[in-house]
């Protein structure tokens, strides 16, 4: 029989009517079944980002842009996909906590939501919304998008497109963010690279307030790792329920 994880013992305690900010990237949903991006086998192993997550790659090649994005919705919509421990025990942080908790996602799948979290901000979009390029119309969308579909504010068709951030286009939701990140006590990076800006200097944002505790949980050290005043590798399943009870613990 294997072994259990040892727990993971948080070198500094927040106070219980702290504010915390959580950072969540691709990493949290690996272990319900959707891929990275940067892994080894990650997404952009297959696919280049360059002709499927840019304004320009949209206006050249539509079709190829929505089939890449159906295939996901589709992926993200199917039964095995559920959210998993990780998710959970940020959704029981939330309920939990006497202090504020906001979650701040880079994830375009909704597995947050399904396991409960309410404060939370989707700054790369979510790939279950619609918005018209010509009249910037936005509306909740599960099937297949295509460019015969018609956009029922404008009644124009061809300018349907996933609700979601591509390179080049501004992050939704930074005033929020950038707000309760530099008012909080507690910043918690899960499952990222550290690649993508700004997401990627949101520890620097938060260290900005001397006070402010800053705590990796990763599979690996993600790029910005030594920015962190403490760091926890393991997989998200693992890592995030543990230190997660152990912060409520002090509750
Ligand atoms: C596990 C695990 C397990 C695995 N448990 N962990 C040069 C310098 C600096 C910046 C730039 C630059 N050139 C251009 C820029 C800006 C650009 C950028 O950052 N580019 C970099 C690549 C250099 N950024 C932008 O263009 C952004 N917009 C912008 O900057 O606007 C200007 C502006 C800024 C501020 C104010 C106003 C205006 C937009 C970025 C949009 C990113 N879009 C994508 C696609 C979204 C839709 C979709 O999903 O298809 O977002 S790209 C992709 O990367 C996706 C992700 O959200 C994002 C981040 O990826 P993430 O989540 O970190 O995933 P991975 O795969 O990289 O990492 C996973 C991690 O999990 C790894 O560390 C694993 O080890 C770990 N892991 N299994 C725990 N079981």
């Amino acid at each position: 029989m294997n072994n259990p994880s040892p727990p993971v013992v948080p070198r500094i305690l927040p106070r219980k009517d702290s504010s915390i900010v959580v950072l969540t990237g691709a990493g949290i949903s690996k272990e319900s079944g959707l891929d990275t991006f940067r892994d080894a086998n990650g997404i952009w192993s297959r696919v280049s980002w360059e002709d499927v997550a840019t304004p320009e790659a949209f206006a050249r090649q539509p079709d190829r842009v929505h089939a890449f994005y159906n295939m996901r919705r589709a992926r993200t919509r199917s039964i095995d996909v559920q959210p998993n421990k990780a998710h959970l025990a940020l959704a029981l942080l939330e309920s939990l906590w006497p202090g504020q908790v906001l979650i701040v996602t880079q994830n375009v799948d909704s597995l947050h939501e399904k396991a409960g979290s309410v404060n939370l901000i989707h700054m790369h979009g979510n790939y279950d919304e619609a918005r018209c390029n010509f009249c910037g119309a936005v509306v909740e969308w599960i099937e297949d998008m295509s460019t015969e579909d018609i956009c029922s504010g404008c009644v124009r068709s061809g300018g349907m497109r996933p609700n979601v951030v591509w390179f080049g286009e501004t992050p939704m939701g930074l005033d929020e963010i950038t707000e309760a990140l530099l008012s909080c006590d507690l910043f918690i990076s899960i499952g990222t690279s550290g690649n993508v800006y700004p997401a990627a200097g949101f520890v620097a944002m938060a260290r900005r307030q001397e006070q402010t505790h800053t705590v990796e949980l990763n599979l690996e050290p993600s790029s910005g790792a030594m920015m962190f005043h403490e760091v926890h590798h393991g997989p998200a399943t693992v890592i995030v329920p543990s230190y997660i009870n152990a912060l409520l613990a002090k509750i």
